[in-house]
């Protein structure tokens, strides 16, 4: 049978009948047995499932399976059980979810058992940072898949299919909730016609499980409502939200509720009318109550005082603990800045004890080469929902304190804005999709090992069809030469890129706002201090880092002890995080025995070679991979691998003018002059202006 499948995709391949784009991500078709599903119960979600499992079965030949809803207390909302005969539920949802585990498993070689298995956030959510005029802010995989104007909110044909495509990848991997507009959210958005599209959009994922959300204008009442102000606490803006509330659920009655992004950045929020966040999220928490809807209020707030930044959202947020309604869930980045290749995990987990908290991942890679750079970020995740915050005493993981099994909350949820667009292959780069894939997984069981994920992301997303070579045997050759490999690579691409853009504990080193290149000399003249690197990295002539202990901004008594005391003590602070949270001087010595500065050009050099390595690997597995997506993979490779060796360059050479100590002889010496990577660095930033 598989060598059949071999068989007809490389007739189809060679026929110029199918050309591999990467569209099916790890949903590809696999040729399937007969088996008998029953249900007793008919619906929608039900078929979706029945189907799922028809067409992809793997299992015994002729085999029945059932499908029963069933009701069980030890069972959540959307967990199932799982065993060799059948799937059980309370809902239909469940039961989706359950014929995805099944799948997965057979295709990844994994045991089907009797086994309980419950998700552990409710609300599993990504957040597209999608423009209705069809732009995507630090998108970079094309333009939207639900907006193409403000003028063109007629649903067409193609975007049903494509929604419908996108909701079963979700659903495959357990997401069942999606807000469709950018948290820098246009006032239209809740306009009438735009809300009908929304309708479309909920329509066609409804039957997946998966909820709508929107991300709203907190100015909407003035702009759109024609009200003479937007203050929470004014009863004619309460009497407008209530209206539009009522208006979105007549449309959409099973609609999520509004993520809301206020006086951050620049975009309206309660404190313009001397109100607070509470105050202004409370208001809406009121009334999208009577509807069972949620309001996610995030907590990137900072502005340019001079308190240091990592310590704004905190210091704004905690006085506010136990003031949100129940139906408020405050929305957290994992780390206290922005997204960083590497941070700490943000204070504010676990310390509020009487709110309810949910981290926020980035999905789409702004601050880790974007679509251009291979990075798995599954490691990165678990090291984030894995940090102990102490916050209850030890076992108080981040993943603990936000999952609802310390605190008492109604809801617990997880976000990843999504890296999703509309290039054939949805992410920009075929490894990218793997992140969506670990979001999923991650949010779906927050202790998994991203090594598994990477795993089985692998195995469905190069499959036997897509060989190259058919002389291959799959079972033996393919796991030693391509997905042992390829895992491993995976699993090395984040420690690689943090490596070669800001090893220990730097951040924020990019030039200019595109956040892709290096630019540790970034700062032009009037420019924001906070948005400059000198104001993250601090390097002069007696050393590099910035101090948040005691003797510096402080930021580390926002963690909870023993941690803030670990971290204050330079000799056990993890180097990993030496410089976010320490100034030390060049000469500093590290564990290894070498000084802080050979240690920097030590990591910068090692994180060029782990990417030349990669290009290796790569090469090796062409025989696994159909021509398209090896070529499209290698060409990326080739890109990620000239950018690290301009960072290590650029980095290097510009500290190098503080330290003025010489890069140790022993590693190769830079291949471009600062000249050159500022001249470059010009002509990047004047492109993208
Ligand atoms: O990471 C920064 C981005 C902004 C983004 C903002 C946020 C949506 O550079 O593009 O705006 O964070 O998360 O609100």
């Amino acid at each position: 049978m598989k060598l059949l499948t071999i068989l007809l995709a490389c007739f189809l391949i060679s026929t110029g009948i199918y050309a591999e784009n990467g569209h099916n991500l790890w949903l590809r078709a696999k040729s399937s047995v007969p088996v008998e599903v029953t249900c007793a119960k008919k619906s929608p979600t039900i078929d979706i499932a029945i189907n799922e499992l028809k067409n992809g079965w793997q299992g015994k030949t002729g085999q029945t399976i059932e499908l029963k809803v069933i009701k069980d207390k030890l069972l959540k909302e959307d967990g199932f059980r799982l065993s060799k005969d059948g799937i059980q539920a309370t809902t239909d949802a469940g039961l989706l979810y359950g014929a995805y585990e099944m799948l997965r498993r057979q295709y990844t070689g994994q045991e089907i058992r009797n086994e309980l298995i419950n998700p552990d956030y409710n609300l599993r959510m990504l957040n597209h940072w999608d423009n209705l005029n069809g732009s995507v802010e630090r998108g970079y995989a094309g333009r939207s898949i639900f907006w193409h104007g403000i003028d063109s909110l007629q649903v067409t044909s193609g975007d049903l299919k494509l929604w419908k495509e996108y909701a079963r990848t979700n659903a495959s991997v357990g997401i069942n909730g999606t807000v469709l507009n950018n948290v820098n959210a246009s006032p239209s958005v809740l306009t009438t016609p735009v809300l009908e599209r929304a309708k479309a959009v909920a329509d066609e994922l409804r039957p997946y499980g998966i909820k709508t959300y929107l991300a709203v204008n907190f100015a909407s009442p003035e702009v759109i409502g024609g009200l003479e102000t937007a203050d929470p606490l004014d009863p004619e803006v309460k009497a407008w939200w209530n209206e539009k509330v009522k208006e979105i659920y007549d449309l959409i009655p099973d609609f999520g509720g509004f993520l809301v992004k206020a006086n951050s950045e620049g975009q309206p929020g309660p404190q313009n009318f001397g109100r607070t966040h509470a105050d202004g999220a409370n208001m809406m928490a009121e009334a999208l109550e009577p509807y069972n809807g949620i309001v996610m209020w995030r907590a990137f707030v900072y502005d340019p005082s001079d308190e240091d930044r990592a310590k704004q959202a905190y210091n704004e947020f905690m006085p506010l603990d136990g003031q949100f309604h129940d139906n408020v869930i405050i929305q957290v980045k994992n780390g206290p800045i922005d997204f960083q290749p590497r941070e700490p995990f943000s204070p504010l987990f676990g310390a509020m004890k009487k709110t309810t908290v949910m981290p926020e991942l980035q999905i789409t890679m702004e601050y880790l080469g974007q679509s251009v750079h291979l990075v798995f970020l599954g490691t990165m995740w678990e090291e984030f929902l894995k940090s102990e915050t102490w916050q209850e005493g030890a076992g108080s993981t981040v993943a603990r304190c936000t999952d609802g099994s310390i605190f008492n909350q109604k809801y617990s949820a997880i976000a990843g804005v999504a890296n999703i667009g509309l290039d054939d292959n949805w992410c920009g780069h075929d490894f990218a999709q793997a992140n969506w894939y670990a979001f999923g997984r991650q949010a779906w069981d927050h202790s998994i090992s991203s090594a598994q994920i990477a795993e089985e992301w692998i195995k469905l997303t190069f499959g036997p069809d897509s060989f190259n070579d058919k002389e291959i045997t799959p079972e033996i050759e393919w796991n030693l030469a391509f997905v042992e490999p390829v895992k491993n690579m995976m699993l090395e691409s984040r420690e690689a890129t943090v490596n070669y853009m800001m090893p220990l504990g730097l951040h924020h080193i990019f030039s200019a706002h595109a956040h892709y290149g290096p630019g540790p000399w970034w700062a032009p003249p009037g420019m924001r201090k906070d948005w400059t690197p000198p104001y993250y990295h601090q390097a002069d002539s007696l050393g590099i880092g910035f101090d948040r202990t005691a003797a510096g901004s402080n930021a580390i008594s926002q963690y909870h002890e023993p941690l803030a005391t670990q971290l204050s003590n330079v000799n056990v602070c993890p180097e990993s995080l030496l410089l976010w949270f320490h100034h030390l001087p060049w000469d500093y010595q590290m564990k290894n025995g070498r000084s802080l500065w050979d240690e920097m050009c030590y990591r910068y050099d090692a994180g060029v070679k782990q990417v030349r390595n990669f290009q290796q690997v790569w090469d090796r597995t062409e025989r696994f991979v159909d021509p398209e997506r090896f070529a499209a993979v290698q060409h990326k490779l080739t890109e990620q691998s000239m950018n690290a060796l301009e960072w290590k360059d650029a980095c290097l050479l510009y500290f190098q003018q503080f330290s003025k100590l010489p890069i140790p002889y022993e590693l190769e010496r830079p291949m471009h002059t600062m000249d050159e990577l500022l001249k470059r660095d010009r002509q990047r930033v004047r492109a993208s202006q």
